[in-house]
């Protein structure tokens, strides 16, 4: 067996991630922990400066409100989601978040973030609801905030968390490895939060061969949140709604900036806007088809009608909308310095946040003021911050929450002293970044106070931890052992390498839970498919082999995966209908029903290894 030395940290807080959301919550615990003398601790598998989905940076920050500036209200905001989600929304989720994020944003500003200014000084808007930035340094910025906050000795960056630590029903801690020595961490604390992001990865990409590790959402975010809260026992919502988001094709460059800001038509083969020639088919999925706008699920849906009749391929017409607005700057050189200008915000916008596009545009000699670009529908991402909405099933804030979303703490989940934010907490979609970090805070700020109000010292007994210890660090041993039985270590009667496992793990879900290839299209008989060979996926994972500590990292990274990916399926067949077509078409039932206006919960119980499906009722609080 490797030697590995075994690191035990206790702390108050725990902080699992060290994302946008782990951000916000490290900067609030920071300012209250210090007046009650509480130490907060977080841990990272990356490098918190690069880590996560602002990895890159962003061009734009896509949820403000503008409550101050009189431009909107919390309320218009829970409208905005609610429709957007087709009526399956925590709104008490939505609006806590909507009346903190403005702050944060601020916050941002403060940092240092450059957010584009008019004339006047206002900020530039992208849409209603976005603002632009020059954010290559977004999560740079932020990172150095929640450095300072909780000072490096209280940091561990590219430690892998694997695993929740449960004592009757409480949160008690968290185990993991380093990536880069060889360390095995336990940590012990009062309270948890989860925020390790979402799922990338699950579904086979449409990026395969040599453009395999492109996707839009970032591939190290591989299911962490969605295991270690089933782990742990808690309840989770509305992990069917998975997001497909619509890129431009093979290098998944935004379109955002596209069709609010440059106001660009897409347009298929025949130079048909499928947002005009497909208008009718909004009418199916009233009331949510008729509402402005049209929600993002049912957009893709229009899209892929196109595509499904072999009118594609589809494209973004950037020549024709920059020539558009540079045409009506004024004369001939004002419209070619505004020509100018756009070209610069065109590129910009990839360089900023998906740097792969503009490599693609300048590989492939593409002008955008000359020439349209592909786009195409992504393969499915979990991702309950952006316009998803899979994560963990949360208490709602005490002055807003209808009763039953209430039980104590805002943003804890069902199991005691766990508390989600970001990609990790559900049916509270459109955070995005600036709406991930405030919920980081909300989370924040309310643990601290369950740590004030709960003071029992976090303990496990050693035998739990040894036996966790011994299966996370197995896939190693088993390596070892075995390698020598063939010439080629990739190919082995006796294990399976994490690679190939995760080529398993997407080829079943590509095939029968909607994926690419399936165009989105599922049904019961698939699902069970789907379920009978997980099973067996399952049992082979006590066989993933790994020949060092990147290996180990991507064994666990792809454990986590088949949990979600299990939660996924069993979720998109107990909600026998269809509600978000452009997301994903149930063949079987394929319209949306009155009495599904509801939420799909999933439980896993430990101790019988068992899914329970729950179905809980949607409670708007406007
Ligand atoms: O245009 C472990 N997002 C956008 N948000 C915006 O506000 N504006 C945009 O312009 C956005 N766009 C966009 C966005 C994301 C991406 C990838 C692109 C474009 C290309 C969305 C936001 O980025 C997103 O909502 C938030 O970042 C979500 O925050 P959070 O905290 O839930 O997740 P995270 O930031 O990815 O952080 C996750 C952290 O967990 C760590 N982690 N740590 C320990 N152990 C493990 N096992 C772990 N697994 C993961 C990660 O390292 C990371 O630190 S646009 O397209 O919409
Ligand atoms: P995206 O680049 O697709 O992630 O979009 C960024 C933001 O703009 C998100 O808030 C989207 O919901 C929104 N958005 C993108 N395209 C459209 C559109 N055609 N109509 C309305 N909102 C959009």
């Amino acid at each position: 067996m490797a030697k590995f030395e075994t690191v035990e940290i206790t702390t108050d807080i725990l902080i699992c991630g060290g994302g946008m959301a782990a951000c916000g919550a490290a900067v609030e615990t920071a300012y209250w922990a210090k007046k009650k003398g509480l130490k907060v601790t977080l841990v990272d598998k990356a490098a918190m400066d690069r880590s996560g989905a602002v990895a890159m940076g962003l061009s734009a920050i896509n949820q403000y409100v503008g409550v101050k500036d009189g431009q909107n209200s919390i309320q218009d905001y829970c409208n905005y989601v609610r429709n957007d989600l087709m009526g399956i929304t925590r709104e008490d989720l939505v609006a806590n978040i909507a009346r903190h994020v403005d702050s944060s944003v601020h916050m941002f500003e403060k940092w240092g973030l450059p957010i584009w200014k008019d004339a006047e000084g206002n900020y530039v808007h992208e849409g209603r609801w976005q603002l632009m930035i020059n954010g290559e340094s977004y999560k740079v910025l932020v990172a150095e905030a929640a450095k300072n906050a909780l000072g490096m000795d209280n940091i561990y960056e590219r430690v892998f968390i694997v695993e929740p630590l449960v004592k009757d029903g409480k949160i008690v801690g968290a185990v993991g490895f380093s990536t880069r020595e060889n360390k095995f961490y336990i940590f012990k604390a009062k309270t948890v939060l989860c925020c390790m992001g979402g799922a990338v990865h699950v579904f086979r990409p449409r990026s395969v061969g040599e453009g395999l590790g492109r996707s839009w959402y970032p591939p190290f975010n591989s299911g962490a949140s969605t295991y270690f809260t089933l782990r742990a026992g808690a309840e989770l919502t509305s992990q069917e709604v998975r997001f497909i988001p619509v890129r431009f094709k093979d290098a998944y460059g935004p379109v955002g900036a596209w069709f609010l800001l440059f106001k660009a038509r897409a347009t298929n083969a025949l130079d048909e806007n499928y947002m005009q020639t497909r208008a009718a088919e909004l009418e199916k999925w009233a009331p949510y088809g008729k509402v402005k706008p049209v929600p993002a699920n049912l957009r893709n849906w229009l899209m892929m009608l196109d595509v499904l009749e072999g009118k594609g391929p589809i494209s973004m017409r950037t020549e024709e909308a920059i020539q558009k607005i540079a045409a009506e700057a004024g004369d001939e050189k004002a419209s070619k310095k505004k020509l100018k200008e756009l070209e610069a915000e065109a590129w910009e916008d990839f360089l900023d946040m998906t740097i792969s596009q503009a490599i693609l545009w300048a590989a492939t000699n593409t002008a955008p003021e000359e020439k349209s670009s592909e786009i195409a529908a992504c393969e499915p991402y979990f991702i309950g911050s952006h316009s998803g909405a899979s994560g963990a099933w949360v208490s709602g804030p005490e002055d807003i929450a209808p009763k039953e979303y209430f039980w104590g703490y805002a943003n804890m989940c069902t199991v005691k002293g766990l508390f989600c934010a970001g990609d990790a907490s559900g049916a509270s979609s459109h955070k995005f970044s600036s709406g991930s970090l405030t919920e980081g805070r909300i989370c924040g700020k309310a643990m601290v106070k369950f740590c004030v109000e709960n003071t029992d010292e976090p303990t496990i007994d050693d035998a739990t931890v040894e036996a966790l210890r011994t299966r996370i660090l197995a896939p190693l041993d088993i390596f070892d052992e075995f390698k020598g039985a063939t010439t080629d270590p990739n190919i082995n009667p006796n294990y399976i390498r994490p690679q190939m496992y995760m080529f398993r793990l997407q080829k079943i879900m590509d095939e029968y839970a909607g994926g690419v290839t399936a165009q989105f299209m599922t049904s019961a008989k698939n699902l069970e498919k789907a379920l009978e060979l997980l099973d067996m996926l399952n049992e082979d994972a006590e066989k993933l082999a790994a020949e060092n500590l990147h290996e180990l990292m991507r064994v666990w990274e792809n454990v986590h995966r088949t949990w979600q990916a299990e939660a996924h399926v069993r979720t998109i067949l107990f909600r026998d209908e269809t509600r978000w077509p452009g997301y994903y078409f149930r063949t079987d039932c394929p319209t949306m029903k009155e009495d599904w206006l509801a939420f799909a919960n999933c439980i896993w119980h430990p101790e019988k290894n068992e899914w329970e499906m729950i179905k809980r009722d949607v409670k708007y609080i406007y």
